[in-house]
């Protein structure tokens, strides 16, 4: 397996959207295998395949205590169920940044998995949280896309001056 090099904001190669997964070949697996390596190396708790610039539509999470719950969602698509709640969320390819986002408690899932079979799942609280975030990937968007224009200035003048200092 191989650790994958995760593009940061503000590279325009993360405001790709990305492209569907149509044949499974062992390679899909690999890259997945690769993504979360990559993941709990960060440390993280989701990555999307955008984010180590491969353009098609694969997240990688898991938010288990222990690194032993993954879940591996090609060309998912949500259905976004109950209330918007408050959750601070961060992201590895804007280090540094933590903001509250509101995203929806439940969502139902609707993927494919590496072989290509069809997989439903109902998701809540943290696990709905990334999901959503990691879906937001594969469109090109990014968690500070809600924040308001004053926030996200200033994010990008902190995030200009780090690159500047590293
Ligand atoms: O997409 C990513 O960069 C992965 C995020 C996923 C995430 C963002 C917000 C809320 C939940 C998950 C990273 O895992 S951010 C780092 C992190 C690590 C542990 C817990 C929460 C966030
Ligand atoms: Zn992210």
């Amino acid at each position: 397996m191989s650790l994958l090099r995760i593009l940061h904001h503000p590279d325009p190669r993360l405001r790709t959207k990305a492209k569907a997964i149509t044949e499974f070949p062992p390679e899909v697996a690999t890259l997945a295998a690769d993504m979360l390596e990559t993941m709990y190396a960060a440390p993280g708790i989701g990555l999307a395949a955008t984010q180590v610039d491969v353009h098609q539509r694969l997240i990688v999470v898991d938010v288990s205590e222990n690194n032993d719950e993954p879940y591996v969602l090609i060309n998912p698509t949500l259905k976004l169920i109950g209330e918007n709640i408050p959750w601070e969320e961060g992201c590895l390819s804007v280090p540094g940044i933590y903001e509250t986002v509101q995203r929806s408690e439940h969502i139902e899932v609707s993927a494919q998995d590496v072989t290509g079979k069809e997989i439903t799942m109902q998701a809540s609280g943290i696990l709905a949280i990334c999901i959503q975030h990691e879906c937001d990937h594969l469109d090109g968007k990014l968690f500070v896309d809600y924040l308001s224009s004053l926030k996200r200035s200033r994010i990008n003048k902190k995030l200009k001056k780090n690159k500047e200092e590293a």
